[in-house]
Order: structure tokens, then C-alpha cells, then sequence
């Protein structure tokens, strides 16, 4: 009977509503849901939505181990992918991964995070089937205060990935947030282990809503998903792979060129510069006009004194000017 919730799914194009499906095979609606509850745990994504029903987003999302290695070019740099379906964070699981020694080059992706993390503690929402979470495990041999450029390096992947595949225009708010139309799509945290002098490993970790049609209350006001932005549903395996294969190739201009090469295209991308801005640091709140990025990537804000700030790491508000 699962077999057959999948098949009408499958050939159906559209959402399928729970009573037609009972109807076809002729079963209750909620041994309907009991299967497509099944399927999922199995791999499937199959979106529901009140009022119009259920729908399998391509054989998808069966996003696997196998589908995203497959997908990468043979001479990629990250040549393991680990899959999860539930773990509390990707970040977490990689540092594990980097405590028994596995080097640079890896992928961890999950179905869910049950503790997605943020930036200083906060927190990621991550429910299944419906984003990428995901984490990058590298050993760049930079100096350690230009860690926080990988960051950047990503956010520029991240919106070119996006493009790719949905033809949506992200923009960066410095330093880490995708927004699509005023909202946050994607987030992105960079965690290093490193000696005094010197990085031993570098995770990156992205978080994108793709196929999300809502959020929790508190964060339905800032948050929003490819799937809102476009009423579209997209494969997941798709976006990771697009991420990476991005980020692949800007990683290495930025390793052999310098972060200024990387500079034109955050810029190309970013909605921070030339906006008046409230920056809230660990220590104070800085009221000015955000001149643009440095060649290190710090983020320049003149203040009112007309001083100019350099920013390492901070929160933006954008004011009303
Ligand atoms: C970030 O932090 O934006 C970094 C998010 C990184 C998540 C990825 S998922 C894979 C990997 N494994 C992890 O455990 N984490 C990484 P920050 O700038 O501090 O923003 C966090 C804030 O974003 C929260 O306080 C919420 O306000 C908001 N938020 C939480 N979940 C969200 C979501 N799914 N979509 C949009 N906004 C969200």
C-alpha cells in the first residue's frame, strides 16, 4: 500500500488532495497519512499543504550519501559526504568527525537538526525534509584572523547557488545572512579549531530554507524559504550540490589569489554597503553609514563622528534613514 501512496504521488504532477488518494486506493485517510509519514522517514520529501494536499517534490530528497557524491565532479575536493537523517547539529557531528581525524574535504549533511546552531548561541530552526543543513569540514593554511573571510567566500556561493537553481536574487547582509525580499533565507557559520598560531580545521556551516511553506510564530516576520519567494518546490540534493560546486571554485581563487578577488563579487551581492546601520558589537552599539568591506574583509562603518570603525564581527539594523 506505501508503494502505492508513492506511485500516486509519482505520477500525479500536482499536489494530490488526502481524499483523492483514499479514494483511489480505497483506504482510510489516515492510513494515507500513516504511509506518507513512512515514506518520509524513508527519504522521501513530500511537501503538504492544508487546502491542496500532498505532493512528492521529485524522487528527491532522498537526498543521500550516494545522490550528492554521485553529483560531484570526480576531482572535487570533498571526496565524503556523511548523511544523517536526524542529528542535533552538523556542526557538532563534524568537530566529532575532526576529533577522530577525518581531514579536510568532507561533507555532513542532515535531514534535520534537533539543535541547529547559530551565531552566539542562538539558535537554527532545521525541521526535516524541507532544508540544507549542512556542514564543511577544511584545513585552509590562512592566518587565523582571516577566518571570518570564509564566511564571505560562502555567502557569495550561496546566493550564486540560489540563482542557479531558482533564478531568485539573494542579497548579503553582512556578514553571514542570505536575505530574499527583506527576509532571511540562509545563514551561515563559520567555527575553527585552531593552535595559538595557526588553524588546524575550519566547519563551515549553512543553513538554507528551501522547501518550508511556514515558519514558527517567532520567526515567521523574518524568516522565508526558496518554495515562499517563488511557489515552487526544489530539490535539495540540487542545492548542495550547486553550493559546493560554487563554493569549490571560489574556495580556490580565494586561496590563491586572496580575498580580493573574492571582494567585487560579495560586493556585486551584498545590500549592506551605503545603508545607514545600527551595528550591535559584544561591547557597543555603532550608529553610522557602512562604507563597504576592507581587503580583509572587515566591514567599514563611518560613525557619526565621521570616524571610520572597523567591524570584525557584529549584528546589523538596518535604520530608517
Ligand atoms: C546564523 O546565525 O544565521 C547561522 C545559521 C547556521 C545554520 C547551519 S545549519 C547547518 C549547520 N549546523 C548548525 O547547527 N548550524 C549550521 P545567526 O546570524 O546567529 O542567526 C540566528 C538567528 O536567525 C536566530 O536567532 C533566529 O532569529 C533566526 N533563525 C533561526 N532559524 C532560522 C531559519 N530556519 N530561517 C531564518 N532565520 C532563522
Amino acid at each position: 500500500m506505501k508503494a502505492k501512496v508513492l506511485q500516486v504521488l509519482r505520477e500525479a504532477d500536482e499536489f494530490v488532495s488526502g481524499e483523492k488518494i483514499s479514494n483511489t486506493l480505497s483506504c482510510s485517510r489516515t492510513m494515507v497519512w500513516k504511509h506518507i509519514d513512512a515514506l518520509r522517514k524513508e527519504g522521501y520529501e513530500i511537501v503538504a499543504v492544508s487546502n491542496k494536499g500532498y505532493k512528492l517534490t521529485g524522487e528527491i530528497n532522498n537526498v543521500s550519501e550516494h545522490a550528492i557524491s554521485s553529483r560531484l565532479q570526480v576531482d572535487s575536493m570533498f571526496q565524503r559526504v556523511v548523511y544523517e537523517t536526524v542529528v542535533d547539529s552538523t556542526q557538532t557531528i563534524a568537530n566529532k568527525l575532526i576529533n577522530e581525524g577525518i581531514q579536510s574535504g568532507t561533507i555532513v549533511v542532515a535531514n534535520e537538526q534537533t539543535g541547529g546552531k547559530g551565531r552566539l548561541g542562538r539558535s537554527w530552526h532545521s525541521p526535516e525534509n524541507t532544508g540544507v543543513w549542512m556542514s564543511l569540514i577544511l584545513q585552509p593554511e590562512i592566518e587565523i584572523r582571516h577566518a571570518p573571510q570564509l564566511t564571505l567566500v560562502m555567502a557569495v556561493a550561496v546566493v550564486r547557488a540560489i540563482t542557479n537553481v531558482t533564478n531568485l536574487e539573494g542579497k548579503i547582509k553582512w556578514p553571514n545572512d542570505i536575505l530574499l525580499n527583506g527576509k532571511k533565507v540562509s545563514g551561515i557559520l563559520t567555527e575553527m579549531q585552531a593552535d595559538p598560531d595557526r588553524i588546524k580545521s575550519v566547519v563551515i556551516g549553512i543553513g538554507l530554507n528551501v522547501n518550508q511553506q511556514e515558519f514558527p510564530e517567532e520567526l515567521s516576520e523574518i524568516a522565508t524559504s526558496l518554495s515562499i519567494e517563488s511557489r515552487k518546490l526544489y530539490n535539495r540534493t540540487e542545492m548542495i550540490v550547486q553550493i559546493v560546486k560554487e563554493f569549490e571554485w571560489l574556495y580556490q581563487v580565494y586561496l590563491e589569489k586572496g580575498f580580493l578577488f573574492i571582494k567585487p563579487l560579495w560586493e556585486l551581492h551584498s545590500m549592506t554597503i551605503g545603508k545607514r546601520v545600527n551595528i550591535h558589537t559584544m561591547r557597543e552599539v555603532i550608529v553610522g553609514i557602512a562604507k563597504g568591506i576592507d581587503e580583509d574583509g572587515v566591514l567599514i562603518v563611518t560613525d557619526q563622528d565621521g570616524v571610520d570603525q572597523r567591524i570584525i564581527s557584529g549584528d546589523i539594523q538596518f535604520a530608517n534613514s
